[in-house]
């Protein structure tokens, strides 16, 4: 079916042909002609952010919090530049998102001529933070450029795309052809390469499975259960994969990240891990370093992962859901008992982090407590924050939402925006300190607007805390650009419009309850200070 319309129009019917529902971002001349493709399909709602960065955070929550795609518009040059932290995060979370830029004219690109919002090599500067990149020549290339860009994130390992319309694409009329629907082809593993794998697997006494966030991007729960029960394996769970087990299930060991020797235990008494949609990062890896058993099993879509940090003895390339699950035909429906203690490492885990982490974790249990098995929580990098991922029990998938390693300050309440469009019967909470709350605090103003149900909690320690405490570590407490005067959070939040309270950490629990009953926005400021060991994030030295 061919229709004439503009480039704007082409771009918003691809969207709404591809199941697109939000596109967040901000208006310019450079990419009107979008958002008035938008202004004509009613299946797609026009978030407006107040800041670019703001729209890409969004999308990523987005994309995290749910299986769905969104897209961001913004103008070239500071629009680009502005967006392209949470194309970062985004990279580093592996997330979707199609961010359309708006551009100069075709014969206005590629030379120094000063036109408004220039930037030369936008392509390039995308690119560092994208997996697709491409500027649309003609306005008939639209569909087809979008489908491309989808192709490339639902069939490999999902990253941003970053589609470039210069504004004679936009304005342009031409016969344009809506795409049939695609099946987007997921790789699942050559059978030989499943078979080694699952001969290393039967041939191991004692393994143990790290699950990455590849499992919980491509719906992989049950597979990797399934697998975990046949092979009696503890798993692990990544920053980026907490709840692809649930931490009620006897296998289950949580997340393995804040240097805990504790888990020396069991990495030096497996025999073997099987390593699954993991990249093994700085986060990941604990330890830094971990001595991990020297036979590695490593699935992942993305080959240029494969054995990039350990070499590998078996390794297949492909989509973590549907390889777990071929991994589980193979292996039969019978179950191996555990060969580890999971119960007992788990209740001891508790008491070392109880040193460790202190105030947090009261805090961190009583979020659980107040929170549905499906509540959203989404971090920002902040004390308890950090602790997150380690203290946290986790029942879903995709439900704790902890900023990757791009390691933005301020991702917390964009992000949370994100998932609480992408998921609107899901509660939502946010995690933010006071430092990080101040990067991107407009977005309350979107929040609002948006009508939405959502809790964020400030901890306020007045200071950049865990770089504060790091000069205590590292720089003999000679504390530099690490103090906070905040201004009132309370009355910043009540000036956008959402409710606020100063509360006391014990607080928190019936406070997000009361919130959660009430609806709305609500932030919460949590005067939060402690010091000594407690007051240091898994990760400091
Ligand atoms: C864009 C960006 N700038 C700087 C940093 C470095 N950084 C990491 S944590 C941190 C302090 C965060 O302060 P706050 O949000 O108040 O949380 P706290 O550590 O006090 O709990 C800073 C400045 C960063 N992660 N991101
Ligand atoms: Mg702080």
């Amino acid at each position: 079916m061919t229709d004439k319309m503009t480039g704007g129009r082409a771009v918003a019917a691809a969207l709404r042909a591809e199941g697109v529902e939000h596109v967040f971002g901000i208006v310019g001349t450079h990419n009107c002609p979008l958002f008035d493709g938008v202004y004509h399909e009613p299946s797609i709602h026009a978030v407006t952010v107040r800041h670019e960065q703001g729209a890409t955070l969004m999308a990523a929550g987005y994309a995290r919090a749910s299986d769905k795609i969104a897209a961001c518009f913004v103008v070239p040059g500071p629009g680009l530049t502005n967006a392209l932290t949470g194309m970062g995060m985004a990279f580093s979370e592996s997330a979707p998102m199609l961010v359309f830029g708006g551009q100069n004219a075709l014969s206005q690109l590629e030379r120094e001529g000063d036109h408004f919002h220039e930037l030369h090599n936008s392509l390039a500067v995308a690119g560092s933070v994208s997996g697709y990149v491409k500027r649309v020549a003609s306005t008939a290339d639209v569909p087809g450029v979008v489908r491309e860009a989808l192709r490339t994130m639902r069939s490999g390992r999902p990253r941003p795309a970053y589609i470039e319309v210069p504004l004679d694409v936009q304005v342009g009329s031409a016969e344009v052809s809506l795409l049939p629907p695609e099946v987007f082809h997921r790789p699942a593993g050559e059978p030989q390469a499943i078979g080694r794998a699952v001969d290393a697997l039967r041939s191991a006494k004692r393994p143990f499975i790290l699950a990455g966030g590849g499992v919980a991007s491509a719906g992989g729960s049950a597979a990797l259960t399934a697998v975990a029960e046949a092979l009696g394996a503890p798993v692990v769970t990544s920053v980026f994969a907490r709840g692809a087990i649930s931490d009620r299930h006897p296998l289950a060991l949580g997340d393995g990240w804040g240097r805990l020797d504790l888990y020396d235990e069991l990495l030096n008494s497996a025999d073997l891990v099987l390593i699954v949609g993991s990249r093994i990062d700085v986060v990941s890896d604990w330890n830094l370093g971990a001595k991990y058993p020297s036979r590695i099993v490593q699935i992942d879509i993305d080959p240029k992962v494969i054995g990039r940090r350990r070499p590998v003895e078996a390794a297949v390339v492909g989509d973590a859901a549907l390889v777990l699950a071929a991994l589980g035909r193979e292996l039969g429906d019978g179950r191996r008992a555990p060969w580890f203690d999971v119960a007992d490492f788990r209740a001891r885990k508790r008491v070392r982090m109880q040193e460790r982490a202190g105030p947090a974790l009261q805090v961190i249990e009583d979020l659980r407590a107040v929170g549905s098995d499906d509540t959203i929580f989404v971090d920002d990098l902040t004390l308890v924050g950090y602790w997150m991922p380690v203290l946290m029990d986790v029942y879903q998938a995709r439900t704790l939402i902890h900023p990757g390693t791009f390691g933005t300050l301020g991702y917390a309440l964009p992000a949370a925006i994100g998932a609480r469009l992408a998921c609107p019967r899901q509660p939502v909470v946010a995690i933010s300190g006071d430092g990080g709350f101040l990067f991107t605090l407009q977005e309350l103003s979107t929040a609002v607007t948006e009508k939405l149900d959502l809790v964020l909690l400030v901890f306020n320690d007045n200071a950049y805390g865990a770089i504060k405490v790091y000069q205590d570590r590292v720089f003999g407490g000679r504390h530099i650009g690490t103090q906070l005067a905040n201004p009132d959070i309370v009355m910043l939040a009540r000036a956008f419009g959402c409710q606020s309270e100063r509360i006391e950490a014990g607080q928190v629990g019936a406070a997000v309850k009361r919130a959660q009953q009430a609806g709305g926005v609500w932030v919460f400021e949590v005067p939060f200070n402690p010091s000594g060991p407690v007051s240091m994030p898994p990760w400091m030295p």
